[in-house]
This record gives structure tokens, sequence and C-alpha cells, in this order.
């Protein structure tokens, strides 16, 4: 364990000084020093003490003052009346919100009622915890999420694979030599399932010692730092990996090493992979076959090598593919579970993504426990794809959904089908938004319920531990205190939802109740009696529960069992972070299938293996849409911050990259605005002209759309930007796991 050298005297909340205060903005976890001043946020830097993020952040880190101190965000709770924002107290609220509910759920049932969450949920400690509760027992048959636009497929594979379906490994950036990245720009992103500090720098160590390979449609920043860059035509990434997998068998490269004994299906597998040959997929992929090979080869003869997937892998047509191909490569060739390969995060606290999922158990893949009424569509691991949302709002019948709650997320921008829910958000009986902004989405809210500003809760990052190189754990204080301390902090808010969806008025919900029955199932999984555990603490909440997780995880002190275990009250003397390691090897105690065996070969998912090789008699299409990120966006919520904004006119970040080649045939240059038409829509969006693309692809950002009537995003909406979602086909997903395509897509460009 690394105790950080100089422990530094605490700012009490609220006060003038330096206080230091973990980024809950990505998955870096950058720790950073907030220096306030007269109340004010005056400066944020990196904290060079910090334990893990030793002094890095980015400009994102930089704006958390923006964030907290930006005028238009929401303060107190609102409601709408005769079309009109009113603030009201929080008694108030809560009365409206049982007013609006309890008749739609009196009238249709539950079933009429659903939940849309977003990605902010992930890195909340209030709402990473208790959204659990509302999703689990609010008795909401079908809820909705980011997730379907995210990593549904991969953690469709390691269910099937691992038998857990966050057991999702991560490439150890730190000690490997050999890096294939696939459809990841940690450039922009900071890193994704892999939780790295100052990650290009850690990646350009690599291109030092070892190499680096981008295999990208697009030359990105990230492509631009490394050893290679392979162009790929979008949505082809699995045609290449069996390839690859074709020549690891073909050419008697398959080496387990220490895996031998502990996976099943190598026969299935070689023999699934006997027709795909490099040559057979050069040209769907335009990667030639020698190319395909030869990563294969290096895979195969180098001693830490590891194959990295991301978003680009997973929001595509064969998602679910590519996700479980990934990590076939790296188990063939020796590279899971071991240092410089991909391990799997060994988290500080036991986070609730580690809970038993009654009904998922191994063996009992029963994907289409239920389907949804009007496209008939499979739940997968309890989602349907978020696309979905919009029809079933909008086709009446039995179980029409009637009544949407949103918490964090922004679904009129960020999903497939966004620009069909914003003219449909508005024939809801009842809309309620837990969320700190009147943006795309909320607009349409009856009640918007606002969650504290980053700076005014306690934050520690607790799901991005089960994705980081090293068992890490910090915990921070608030910066300042809520404007009104009476106001209920986020969980509370959700504790509330469930109420009443259960039935109880929202203002009457006896929240420690449902918390103590919280807590008591989060003991029980952790093999530690509840009213043991609760007898512990004056009070309960997501403190309670992070101590009650540090300390029957792997470090913990068990409540005295072990003497020099971790606890909250030892995180809060540590404001530095404390570093348990890096992790360590965990096959076979890690997996959760019946046997302790990984599955290479699941059925379910080589039952796609037909409609890949479909793909690959499909005719070129015209152009190609992709999806980007960039450094200074988050998805759709931060161009409200003036610093990430700044230098934005004349220098407009939501444009259509686009190849020379391709924009010389249509007579388009740098600024000229283009009409991209997919089969689901049309937006014009201005034209930057690059090299840095594959020819026959074209790119932009989501997130961008916003200066819409009744939003009060008063920077956003100056530099509004098209939502690329309006060309993102609802039908256009990896069918086994629902998740969007929203990479892939055939546009055309035309000349506006
Ligand atoms: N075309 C295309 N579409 C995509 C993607 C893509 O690559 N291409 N990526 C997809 C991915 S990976 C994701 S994760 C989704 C993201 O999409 P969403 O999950 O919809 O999230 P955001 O767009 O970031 O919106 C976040 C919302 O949370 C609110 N918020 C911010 N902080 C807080 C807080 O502390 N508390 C509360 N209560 N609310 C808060 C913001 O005001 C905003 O309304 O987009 C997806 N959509
Ligand atoms: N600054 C910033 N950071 C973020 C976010 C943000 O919006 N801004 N969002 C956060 C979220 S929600 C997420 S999920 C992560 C995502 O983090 P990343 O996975 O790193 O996402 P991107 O930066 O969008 O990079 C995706 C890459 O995939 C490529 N790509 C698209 N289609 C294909 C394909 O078919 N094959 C291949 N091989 N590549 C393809 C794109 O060209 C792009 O370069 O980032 C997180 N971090
Ligand atoms: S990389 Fe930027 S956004 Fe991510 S945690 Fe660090 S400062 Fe925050
Ligand atoms: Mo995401």
């Amino acid at each position: 364990m690394t105790i950080p050298p100089k422990p530094l005297p605490l700012v009490p909340v609220g006060a003038d000084g330096r206080h230091l205060h973990q980024c809950p903005l990505c998955e870096a976890m950058c720790g950073l020093e907030i220096h306030v001043e007269g109340g004010r946020v005056a400066r944020v830097r990196g904290n060079p003490d910090d334990v893990w993020s030793k002094g890095y952040m980015c400009p994102k880190g930089a704006s958390l003052g923006d964030l907290h101190h930006d005028p238009d965000r929401v303060r107190r709770p609102l409601v709408k009346v005769e079309g009109r924002w009113r603030e009201v107290d929080w008694d108030t609220a809560f009365r409206r919100c049982t007013q609006l509910l309890a008749p739609v759920i009196e009238r249709h049932g539950i079933a009429a009622v659903t939940s849309f969450t977003g990605q902010p949920t992930a890195h909340t400690l209030g709402l990473s915890r208790y959204i659990h509760v509302l999703l689990g027992m609010s008795g909401m048959p079908t809820s909705y999420s980011s997730g379907t636009v995210d990593q549904w497929p991969k953690n469709l594979s390691s269910h099937l694979m691992y038998g857990g379906w966050w057991t999702i490994p991560v490439p150890d950036i730190e000690r490997t030599d050999l890096l294939i990245i696939m459809g990841a720009n940690p450039a922009a992103s900071q890193g994704s399932l892999l939780a790295a500090p100052d990650i290009m720098s850690t990646i350009g160590e690599i291109a030092g010692r070892g190499t680096v390979i981008v295999i990208d449609p697009v030359r990105t920043k990230t492509a631009a730092r490394a050893s290679e860059w392979i162009p790929i035509v979008p949505g082809t990434d699995a045609a290449l990996l069996l390839a690859v997998v074709h020549t690891l068998f073909a050419e008697d490269l398959v080496e387990l090493g220490a895996l031998a004994g502990h996976v099943e299906g190598l026969e299935v597998l070689r023999e699934v992979a006997v027709d795909w040959h490099p040559e057979r997929v050069a040209e769907t992929t335009g990667v030639p076959a020698e190319r395909i090979r030869a990563l294969a080869r290096q895979l195969a003869g180098t001693d830490r090598a590891v194959v990295y997937g991301r978003i680009g892998l997973c929001n595509q047509e064969f998602g679910s593919l590519c996700s479980w191909l990934v990590d076939v490569v790296n188990i063939l060739t020796g590279h899971l579970d071991r240092p410089g390969g991909a391990m799997f995060g060994r988290p500080v606290l036991r986070s609730l993504l580690h809970s038993p999922q009654p009904g998922l158990e191994d063996g009992k893949a029963l994907f289409g426990r239920w389907r949804t009424r009007v496209r008939d569509a499979p739940e997968v691991l309890g989602q349907v794809p978020v696309a979905c949302l919009a029809e079933e709002i909008e086709t009446p019948g039995e179980g029409q959904i009637r009544a949407l709650i949103t918490v964090a997320g922004n679904p009129v921008l960020s999903a497939p089908s966004g620009e069909q829910l914003d003219r449909l958000l508005p024939t809801l009986e009842a809309m309620i938004c837990v969320d700190n902004a009147i943006n795309e989405t909320t607009r349409h809210a009856d009640v918007i319920l606002p969650g504290l500003s980053p700076l005014e809760r306690a934050h520690l990052d607790d799901l991005q531990l089960s994705f980081a190189l090293r068992s890490i754990a910090n915990y921070s204080a608030p910066v300042f205190d809520p404007p009104d301390p009476e106001r209920p902090d986020e969980w509370e808010i959700l504790l509330r939802l469930t109420g009443l969806c259960q039935g109880t008025p929202a203002e009457s919900v006896d929240i420690a109740a449902i918390d103590d029955g919280f807590t008591d199932y989060v003991a029980y999984t952790l093999g530690l009696d509840g009213a043991f555990v609760r007898s512990h603490y004056e009070r309960g909440g997501p403190e309670r529960m992070v101590d009650l997780t540090l300390r029957g995880g792997p470090f913990g002190d068990r409540y005295g069992e072990r003497s020099d275990g971790v606890s909250l009250e030892m995180l809060e003397r540590e404001p530095n972070g404390v570093d348990f390691g890096p992790t360590v090897a965990q096959i076979p105690g890690i997996l959760g299938t019946a046997d302790h065996k990984i599955r290479l070969a699941p059925r379910y998912l080589l039952d796609d293996i037909p409609r890949l090789a479909r793909r690959l008699r499909r005719p070129a299409a015209e152009l190609l849409l992709v999806s980007r990120r960039d450094l200074r966006s988050n998805n759709s919520w931060m161009h409200n911050a003036p610093n990430l904004m700044r230098g934005m006119t004349g220098n407009n970040r939501c444009t259509l990259l686009i190849h020379t080649d391709d924009a010389g045939a249509r007579g388009l240059s740098t600024g000229d605005v283009a009409v991209v038409r997919s089969e689901a829509g049309c937006i014009d969006v201005p034209v930057e002209v690059t090299d840095d693309i594959k020819s026959g692809v074209v790119s932009m950002p989501h997130g961008w759309g916003h200066g819409r009537e009744g939003s009060r995003l008063t920077i956003a909406n100056q530099h509004p930007g098209a939502n690329t979602n309006a060309l993102s086909p609802p039908l256009f997903i990896d069918d086994p796991s629902g998740n969007a395509a929203v990479n892939g897509i055939p546009v055309t460009v035309t000349r506006s």
C-alpha cells in the first residue's frame, strides 16, 4: 500500500483555500485541487500528490467551476404550470410528482411507466448505487438506458464467456509492449472501460518501447501517436478478428499458457474459424490479407501484448461478435489475465456491478424473457434497444408508455429515435426528470428534480474502479455546501420515486426503511449480517453503503476481523487517495460460470456468424458515417461551460470529417455546409476536409443539436450544431445484444 508523502490539511467545506476533489467527469478519475477564493472557484489544477493521477488533468476538469457556477443550472425543483416553469420547495415538488404519477399507475398500471438512465449516473456516488433500487424495486417492467448505445455487447460477451456481465477484461497498458486499439480514441475520451491516469502518456511510452497499432476508419489523435494506423471499413472488425483467429489456428500459433485448464470450446472455435481466411475478408474490411496475418503473428510473438476494443466496436452492427472476438484473440495468444495483457480489475470496494443477477446464472442465458410490445424485440440482460422507447410511447394499446422518469440522461440527443422522442415526449401524461439542466430532453418535463453540483457533494469513483489498472480508492469531501441544507440528495430522490411507483405518495415515502432494506441486501451479498452492519452507523445513505462495501471488499477490515483493513474513515484521512497496487491474475476465482471455465465459443454468439458472412457479400455503400468524441465535450451536456466553448466561433467542433477525394467529388471545401442523408433523416453540417480519414467514411460527433425552444442553455444554444442521431436508423442494431449501431450508417453527402 502506498501512503501519500505529505497528508495535507483539510479545508473546511465552503471555505476559501485549496480543496482536494476527484474529478467525477470521466474514467481517468483525476485528483484535482480546487482553489476557492471569495466563495468562488478561482482555479482548478491537477493535484501533483494524487497517488493515481499525479497532477494530470484535462480541460473538462478545469471547467468544474463553470459547471458549479453556471447560472443556467437548476438549483431548486421546477414544476411546469401552464407551460411555464415555477420554482417550488421540495415538498411541493414531490407532491406534484405524486399528483402526476399516481393516476397514471392507477389507470394504466405500472407497465405504463418507464425510465431512462443516462451516463452521469455511473459517475455520481448516490446515483450509481441507488439507481439499482429504482430499477429493481419500482416494479417498472422495462427500463431504458444509454447502456444500449454503449457497452451492452461487451456485457453480453462477458456474461456468456465469464459468467459475469461486468467481468470485463481491461488492457494492462502500463505493462504491455504491443497494444492494438480498435474503435477507441483515448486522446479524446481518456479511456473507456479502461480507467488509467494520463492515458496518452502511457500509450506514448508503449510506442517508445514497443508498438501501438490503431485500427480505426479515422486517423485520430491516438492514431497519430501510434506506431501504425490501419484504416478499416466501419462495421467490419468482426470479420478481421475472425481472420486473425483463423490465422492463429492455421499457423499453429495458439498458445493458451496458464489458461489451458480453464477454457472450453477450443475445438468448436477452430471449426468456426476454418472458413475465415484473411483473403475472404480483405476486400470488405479494407485491410490486406498479409497485414491481417502479420497482426496474428505479432500478437502471438509478443510476450506482453493486448487487443483493446471499445465504443467503435460496440456501437456497430456486429458489436457482440467484436466484443467476443477481442477477448478470444487475447485468450488464444495467452494474453488474458496476465500482466501486460488483458487483466480483470480488482476494485477496492465491491460495487453493485458484482451483485448476483437472479435469472442470469450460468447456463440460464435465457434472453428474450420478455419482448417489447411494438417491435417484439427480445430483452437482453434486462434491457431492450433504446430506440424502442419512442415507438412504445407512440403506439396505443395495452402497455403503452404514459409516464417517463429520466435520471441524468438526454435521450433526445443521445439516442437513435431521439428526434421522434422530441416530438412524442409532450404527449406523455407525466414526465419527471432528475437532472441539473433544462435541456433538449428535460424541457419536456412536468417536474425537474435537480441533483447537486459536482462540487457540492462527496465523491468516490465507484463503478470505474472495476476497470482500473490498479486497486485505488479516493474519497473526496464536498467543496461547497449545498445552497439549501434541507434539500435531499439524489439518492433520496430516487428512493422517493421508487416508493411512488410502488404506490406510496412520494412525499410520505419512508426513505430510511428502503435504505435499510437495501443495506441488508448488500451486506448479505458480502456474507455479512445486515443488522450487525447497521449497528455501526448513525445514519444511512451512500456513505454507509461505501463503508460497507469497502470493509466487505478484498482489502476491507470486515468490521474488525482484519486489523489493517480499509474503511471509509481511512480514506477520509488520505485525500490524495490510496493505492493498493496493480491488479493481479484472478482466473479461475473471478469466473462465474458453474464449472469455473471460460466459454470460448458460446452458441448464442456463434449463431450470429452467418449474419456476418452475409455482410461480406453486401455491396459497398456510397459513404459510411461513424461517430467521434472531442476532448472538450462530454456527450451532450457540457456545451454550456464557457471555458470549454471558448474559440467555438469560427472553430466549429460539430463538423463532418470527409476525405479529400470524397469532398472533391462532391465539390465540397472545408466550411461548406453539406446535406447528410440517411434512411432515418437528414441534417445540415459544415464539412472539414482531411486526409486523416479513410476514403468512403465520414465522421461526426454526437451530443449536438442544441438551440431548441424552451431549453435553458445560454452558451450551448449559441453553438447548436446538428444532432447526428437524426441519422441513426432505429432498426440498425447489433442483433444479439440489441445495442444501437450508430457507427457504419450508410449516408449520402451533397452540397447544400
Ligand atoms: N451517435 C452517437 N450517439 C451516442 C454515442 C455515440 O458514440 N454516437 N455514444 C453513446 C454513449 S456511449 C453514451 S454513454 C450516451 C450518453 O448519453 P446520455 O446518457 O443521454 O447522457 P448525456 O448526453 O451525457 O446527458 C447527461 C444528462 O445528465 C445530466 N447531468 C449531468 N450531471 C448530472 C448529475 O450529477 N446529476 C443528474 N441528475 N444529472 C446530471 C445532464 O444535464 C444531461 O441531461 O450517448 C450515446 N449516444
Ligand atoms: N472528452 C470526452 N470524453 C469522453 C466522452 C465524451 O463525450 N467526451 N464520453 C465518454 C463515454 S460515454 C464513453 S462510452 C467513452 C468512449 O470512449 P472511446 O471508445 O475512446 O470513444 P471515441 O473517442 O468516440 O472513439 C471511438 C473511435 O471508434 C472509431 N470507430 C467508429 N466506428 C468504427 C468501426 O466500425 N471500427 C473501428 N475499428 N473503429 C470505429 C471512431 O472513428 C473513433 O475514433 O468516452 C468517454 N469519455
Ligand atoms: S481526464 Fe479530464 S474529465 Fe477525465 S477525470 Fe481527468 S480532468 Fe476529469
Ligand atoms: Mo458511454
